[in-house]
């Protein structure tokens, strides 16, 4: 199924009286607080989500897993997924795959189906948390951190050839997020596994191409419950440090303890010119893995309000590669996604709102009341109209999760694949 922007454009065209008067309301009180409004929604234009392609399959839980009919069974039907989500979006301009639950057959191929659909290849991921049938060594005890040194220099091939695969598709970063850890106290010697770990990654690393990143993701607990090899910011930070200026610290917004100031950790980064990833999602108690914004809010328009500072204040990071990464155990992935993408907007377009040079005045005047006061004015606007505005301008729909159900996606592509259809991944 493939939305065409004539669809999208009779839509459209139902809701823009109602948008007009709500967007020129908001955008008159802006300029009245001397903000740019064709200048926000310009960025609200330019900011672009990769998909991972893991997301588009029902996700599940230990417990069980549900399907919910018409999943995309190949890497080319997950594109096309990505397709409607961007049609719709315009938000979701790339895709990142994960190796080797999609390995492209044909690359050529491939990368026709992506091109139709304006997609580009994000950072790609590698897996070494996962036994696949032909490989030798099992990673039971670990990977890049194994004790074994056979099981560790698979780990590193598999990376290796993780980049390869990148390189034929345009993608020009290397995501790497290690299960490694313990589940028992005595059974890793700390020391010893980080520095196999720190070992393997400089071998990796010396694959990285000059024009790549790699990003090096850290998460505290799960699948081991005792200790993770990579467990924190700064466990991320020294490894990325060690291997050079191509490696960065990639943050999810999932893989932090309950109440961690994640903001505070964007911000340690950025100014160090080393946060390289970003992966969106919310959490109540863990690794939940929820749809962004549904639980904190104000915590991710806390974190957008750095990442807005950083972008601007420091010019030594680079580009940050945004992704989603998020499961959907009972929501349809696509509504689940197109809701990630909106709160992702949303907090985006709040923290633009921010007013960053009275903010600047009260933190020096030491005015705590005028601070908070600023954040929460900038947090309790309603910035939809923008969004819808940013949206009508390129194209995209103005309300995406409605044309997504009125145009009947899913019973269409349940139609088109079956209700069986399985997706590759977890
Ligand atoms: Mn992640």
């Amino acid at each position: 199924m493939k939305i065409n922007n004539q669809q999208i454009a009779d839509l459209n065209k139902l809701e823009e009286p109602d948008h007009s008067i709500a967007f020129d309301f908001l955008a008159s009180g802006l300029q009245k607080k001397g903000m740019e409004t064709h200048k926000i929604v310009s960025k609200l234009r330019d900011f672009q989500v990769a998909i991972p392609s893991w997301a588009l399959g029902a996700g599940g839980t230990r417990f069980g897993r549900f399907s919910y009919g018409g999943e995309p069974a190949t890497l080319e039907q997950k594109l096309d997924d990505i397709g409607i989500l961007h049609a719709l979006t315009d938000t979701a301009g790339a895709v990142s795959l994960h190796i080797p639950w999609d390995i492209p057959e044909d690359y050529q191929a491939i990368k026709e189906v992506a091109s139709s659909h304006n997609i580009v290849f994000d950072a790609v991921n590698s897996n070494t948390f996962q036994d696949q049938l032909h490989t030798k060594n099992s990673y039971k005890y670990g990977s890049l951190s194994n004790t074994i040194l056979d099981v560790r220099e698979q780990a590193i091939q598999h990376n290796i050839e993780v980049i390869n695969i990148g390189q034929k598709l345009g993608s020009k970063s290397l995501t790497v997020w290690l299960a490694d850890g313990a589940n028992f106290p005595g059974q890793n010697n700390f020391q010893k596994t980080l520095e196999n770990t720190q070992n393997s990654l400089k071998k990796i690393y010396k694959s990285v191409p000059d024009d790549w990143k790699m990003f090096i993701e850290y998460k505290p607990y799960e699948p081991n419950f005792y200790s993770t090899v990579i467990q924190d910011w700064g466990t991320s930070l020294l490894l990325a440090e060690a291997c050079g200026e191509k490696a960065y610290s990639l943050v999810d917004l999932g893989h932090h303890l309950p109440n961690t100031n994640i903001e505070q950790i964007v911000a340690t980064l950025l100014y160090k010119g080393k946060l390289g990833g970003f992966h969106f999602n919310d959490s109540k108690y863990g690794d939940d893995d929820l749809t962004v914004g549904s639980i904190k809010p104000y915590a991710l328009f806390l974190i957008f309000n750095e990442l807005v500072y950083g972008m601007k204040n420091n010019p030594n990071n680079p580009d940050l590669a945004w992704m989603i990464d998020a499961s959907h155990n009972i929501k349809d992935p696509l509504e689940d996604l197109i809701q990630s993408l909106e709160a992702i907007l949303i907090a985006y377009a709040q923290a633009l709102l921010i007013d960053q040079k009275k903010l600047k005045d009260a933190q020096e005047n030491q005015d705590v009341v005028r601070c908070q006061e600023i954040l929460q004015e900038a947090y309790r606007t309603d910035v939809r109209p923008l969004i819808k505005e940013s949206r009508l301008q390129s194209g995209a729909a103005m309300d995406p999760l409605a044309v997504y159900r009125s145009l009947n996606v899913r019973q269409t592509l349940i139609k088109e694949r079956g209700k069986n259809s399985t997706a590759t991944g977890l």
